[in-house]
């Protein structure tokens, strides 16, 4: 066991005249969430971030909804890599990489994560709707770009073929899941040292 690693957890709050968000997460949780933004259809993705990364998630949102859900969203995904990258700290320890092809019904998207301090999002996935309910599809994107951004993740999303937005927009969201747990794990291995030749990740 790394004691480096041993509290990954971060906090973090935001205000804005847009939004006010609070985030709390645990690393190495076990996929317990409570989250509330407002949006149902966003709420329902997060309880599957949480769920299948086995990150711990307290996302409370109060956001301009009547405009739109955009800085809801945006927002969100800024305070979540932020309370992300302060848990891992100077991610000593972690797996670093991971890729998934993940499949839902009829729909099957991969995603690709380097956890390398260098933010980055490669998408490659297009809606056929630009609503799911009351949700814009446009979103999924914002989110994620948000997420890589203030994480500090280097991410590739790219849906090979799917039907049903709903089941695109989760196989996105599953397969983010996988590999945000996948490489945020400490590799035994390489428990006391950063996974990088140069020496640091951030
Ligand atoms: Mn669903």
């Amino acid at each position: 066991m790394s004691t480096a690693a041993s509290d990954r957890t971060g906090a973090v709050s935001r205000e804005t005249n847009e939004t006010s968000v609070a985030v709390s997460v645990n690393i190495d949780g076990n996929g317990q969430s409570r989250i509330s933004t407002g949006v149902g259809f966003f709420d329902h993705m997060l309880d599957q971030l949480s769920r299948h990364s086995l990150i711990d998630m307290d996302i409370e949102v109060k956001g301009d909804l009547h405009i739109d859900d955009h800085h809801t969203v945006e927002d969100t995904g800024i305070a979540l890599g932020q309370a992300i990258s302060k848990a891992l700290g100077d991610r000593r320890g972690i797996s670093r990489y991971a890729s998934i092809d993940l499949a839902m019904d009829e729909s099957m998207t991969k995603a690709a994560i380097d956890v390398s301090g260098r933010p980055f999002l490669v998408w490659n996935v297009s809606f056929s709707a630009p609503k799911i309910g009351t949700f814009d599809t446009e979103l999924v994107r914002e989110f994620f770009q948000a997420l890589a951004q203030n994480a500090g993740i280097t991410l590739h999303v790219m849906n090979h073929y799917g039907a049903n937005n709903h089941h695109i927009a989760e196989t996105c969201f599953k397969a983010v899941a996988r590999v945000l747990r996948s490489a945020t794990e400490i590799d035994p291995r390489q428990a006391s040292r950063v996974p990088s030749t140069k020496g640091s990740l951030i």
